[in-house]
This record gives C-alpha cells, structure tokens and sequence, in this order.
C-alpha cells in the first residue's frame, strides 16, 4: 500500500530495505504531490506492534496531516482505536499487559515522580517480581501435587513447615506490595494539601502565592471564600493538589455555612493541612488553642501569619504560646517564611510518600484487586496448611491464587479486561 500512495525520490529504487529512512512524496490518486515526507518501514516481528510497519514522517500541519490521512483511508485503511497499538503488542505477545499500561501511565505521567513510577514498570521490573513470586507459587505447588499423584508418601512435618515458611515469604512479599498501594495512589491522583483557618487568616492570599497566580479573590471583609477552589502545583517533583477553603466558624450566612461543611471534608480528606492564624487578632492565642484540640496536631503545618505587622521582638512571646505545633511565621504580603513553608512541606511530602529507588510500588486499582485476591488465596492456604487440610484443596486454592496473579500480568486475559484497559489510552498509542 504504502508504494501506492509513496513515492520515493530516488527514481530508480527497486526495493525498500527495512529501517532505512526513505526521502520522497505522498502523492494523492490524481497522482499530486501531498506532502514532502520521509519514510521506514518494519518488517514483521521488529515493530511496536510486532506486525509489519510504516511510518510516514510528514509536516506537522493540521491540513497537511488530513490531507494525507484521506488519502490513505481511501485504500480502506482506518484509524487506529485508542491504545489499539499498545494493545496489538501486548497480543502479539512483545510486552506483558504491567508493560501495557505502564505506557499509558508514561503519557500521562505529570511529573518526575510518576514517570520513574511508569518507568520502572515499563522497563519490566514490576513484571519479573511478580514473575519471581508467581514461580515460587508454582514450586510449592509441584511439591503439593507430588503429594497427590503419590499419596503412600506423606509429606513430613519438618518438609511441611518447610513449604508453609516458603508459602509466608511470598504472602509477605505480595502484602508489602499491596501496602504500597496508597503510597502509589499518590503518586497517580497527587498529593492534597488543603489550606483552611478561620475566616480572613490569608488563606487564599497563601494559595496565590503558592500558585504564583492572583487565582483566587483576597478580601478585607471576613468570609470572602464561599466555595473551596483546587489546583496543582509541582513541588520537587511531585504532583500537589492544593486546595483554599472557605473560613471555619464565620459569621457568614447560608453560602457560607455550606463552604464550611466541606473545609472540614476536605481536610478529611487531604493528606496534609495548612493551618493558617492571623495573629493580629486579639484572641488568636486562645483561639488556636481550641482549633488545635480538634484538628488534631497531626498532618498539620501551623502558619502564623500577617507577621508583617510586629517588630521582631514580640515574635518571641508569640513562639512560646502554642506547645504543641512549631508554628512557622510568615507574611503573604512580604513573603517571609515561603521558603521555610515550601521546605517543610516537600519535608512532610517526602515522609508520607513511598521512596521509589529500592521499591516497586503498585499504582493500578486493577493491580491492587488481583494481588489482594491471591493474598487471600495463599493466607487460607496457609491456614489449610496448618490444619492439615487435604493436599488437592491446597493445590486448588494455590492455582487460584495463580490464576490472579496471571491476570495482573496478562497471562490471562479476557476482552473486558483488555478493553477496560486500552480504553484509557489516548489515539496512536
Ligand atoms: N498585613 C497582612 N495582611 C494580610 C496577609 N495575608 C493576608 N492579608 C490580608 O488579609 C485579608 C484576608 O485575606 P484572604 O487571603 O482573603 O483571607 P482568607 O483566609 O482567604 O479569608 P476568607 O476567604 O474570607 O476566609 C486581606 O485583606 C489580605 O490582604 C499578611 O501576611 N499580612
Ligand atoms: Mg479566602
């Protein structure tokens, strides 16, 4: 096909030799130049989807690239489907279907920390461990079965322990794994930080001035935040979902009330809270006292705020009157103490999220339900085991567990699985 609508410019070229870079011309069924491009071709067996291949390198122009694409779709060729690449690949069996979505999370990987996610399971490492675990299953079920086909040889107790103590290594090791789900959730959804405090502390000021944008309104009057406002910032590689709430205990009316509702939710649901006082007000020392009883000093970064008013000489007695946070001092009108916050929160960031260089973290919802399945499969093995439970009752809970572990990395498949996965991938993956 591609001859026909190909023209190379070299005229008298007889054949094309795979991975070469052809130089020549689209050309459209009048026989009219299209487009000037370039050209390769890839035999079967040595392409992304395994099947022969050809990519057409043209202008990147939105006209040229329709032009050229009704051009082909006239030899009844079609566009490919959302991850259909990918997917033919993974068919073709040149990568296992970990790999497979590893490629969509590539793409959509916003930052640093979600792209070494991405890429170790790209690179196969999250595969082979599961691999490694999958055939220390397998072991153990031979052993088992051998048990079955020749049942005038009983297994010893000292061999059985043997078998239960391999059996708790691999169920410890798919239980870290499964452990590190929620550490990988935030690496995929982000990490929330919510910016609540009574009404007028600063905090939409500070959520400006973190997103370096005037975002949103800042007001004298009390209660200028009605409705919670979210946006993504990047700290050190990290994707943060940072949301201004609406002030806690205002005066306001209904609009108001219904605002505060959610600052508390949203603190619920945030891993991290900016507590932030506006220490020009008389009671704010007592005030701070009652907030902190119920927020509870953990996941809170305590700002006091507006420091731009005092001499430096009373930040001391101030220091001295909340015992159980270290508060930071800051001003969003001089910006004192953005560098300190910024440093404990990409401090506290850290703590809370999974260190990816020694560790395989897992980041699919899809991944964590099969590993949890096979978990359950092997702890009532276990519990079998111990009881002494008939060996095919044994065998058959291990080939379950198997069987989940196969389906992670597509050992096992159906079309639902496969379309619920490629689904998510963009066009020409
Ligand atoms: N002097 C001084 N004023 C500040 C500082 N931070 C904020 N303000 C002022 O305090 C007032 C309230 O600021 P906002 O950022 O709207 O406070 P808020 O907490 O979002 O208020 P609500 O949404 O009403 O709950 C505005 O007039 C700000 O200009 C600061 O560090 N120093
Ligand atoms: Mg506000």
């Amino acid at each position: 096909m591609v001859l026909k609508i190909f023209r190379p410019a070299q005229a008298d070229l007889k054949e094309y030799v795979p991975f070469h870079l052809y130089y020549g011309y689209i050309i459209g069924i009048k026989n009219e130049i299209i487009d000037e491009v370039t050209m390769v071709e890839m035999p079967e067996g040595h392409s992304y989807t395994g099947q022969k291949q050809v990519e057409i390198f043209c202008h990147g122009g939105v006209f040229v690239l329709r032009r050229i694409t009704e051009e082909i779709f006239k030899y009844g060729i079609r566009p490919a489907e959302p991850g259909e690449f990918t997917r033919r690949a993974f068919l073709a069996g040149r990568i296992d279907l970990t790999k497979a979505e590893a490629v969509a999370d590539m793409v959509a990987s916003k930052t640093e920390y979600a792209y070494n996610a991405a890429k170790k399971n790209l690179m196969g490492q999250f595969s082979e461990y599961i691999d490694n675990l999958r055939n220390k299953i397998i072991e153990l079920l031979v052993e088992i079965e051998a048990a079955i086909d020749y049942p005038e040889e009983e297994i010893e107790t000292a061999a059985e322990n043997k078998l239960i103590e391999q059996l708790q290594i691999v169920i410890d090791a798919i239980g870290s794994l499964t452990d590190s789900y929620r550490s990988g959730k935030m690496i995929r959804e982000g990490f929330k930080i919510a910016i609540a405090g009574r009404t007028n502390a600063g905090k939409s000021s500070l959520f400006n001035l973190l997103l370096n944008q005037n975002r949103a309104i800042v007001g004298p009057i009390p209660g200028t935040t009605r409705d919670y406002l979210t946006e993504w910032i990047e700290l050190k590689g990290i994707a943060v979902s940072l949301t201004d709430t609406a002030g806690l205990r205002g005066m306001g009316g209904q609009i108001e009330k219904a605002g505060q509702k959610s600052a508390k939710e949203i603190m619920a649901d945030s891993d991290l809270t900016i507590w932030i006082v506006d220490i020009t007000r008389k009671n704010w020392a007592d005030e701070i006292k009652k907030d902190i009883k119920n927020l509870g000093t953990e996941r809170i970064v305590l700002l006091y705020n507006k420091i731009d008013k005092f001499k430096k000489i009373n930040l001391k007695n101030i220091w001295h009157s909340s015992e159980v946070l270290r508060p930071l001092f800051f001003s969003c009108i001089t910006r004192a103490g953005l560098k300190d916050l910024r440093a404990e929160l990409i401090r506290q960031i850290y703590q809370k999220m999974p260190d990816l260089t020694d560790r395989l973290v897992v980041t699919s919802e899809r991944h964590k339900k099969k590993l949890d399945c096979a978990l359950n499969c092997l702890r009532k093995t276990k519990r079998n085991m111990q009881k002494g439970v008939s060996p095919e009752l044994i065998a058959f809970e291990l080939r379950l567990a198997v069987d989940e572990i196969d389906e992670v990395t597509g050992r096992v498949y159906n079309e639902q699985i496969l379309d619920r996965i490629f689904s998510r991938f963009c066009i020409g993956k």
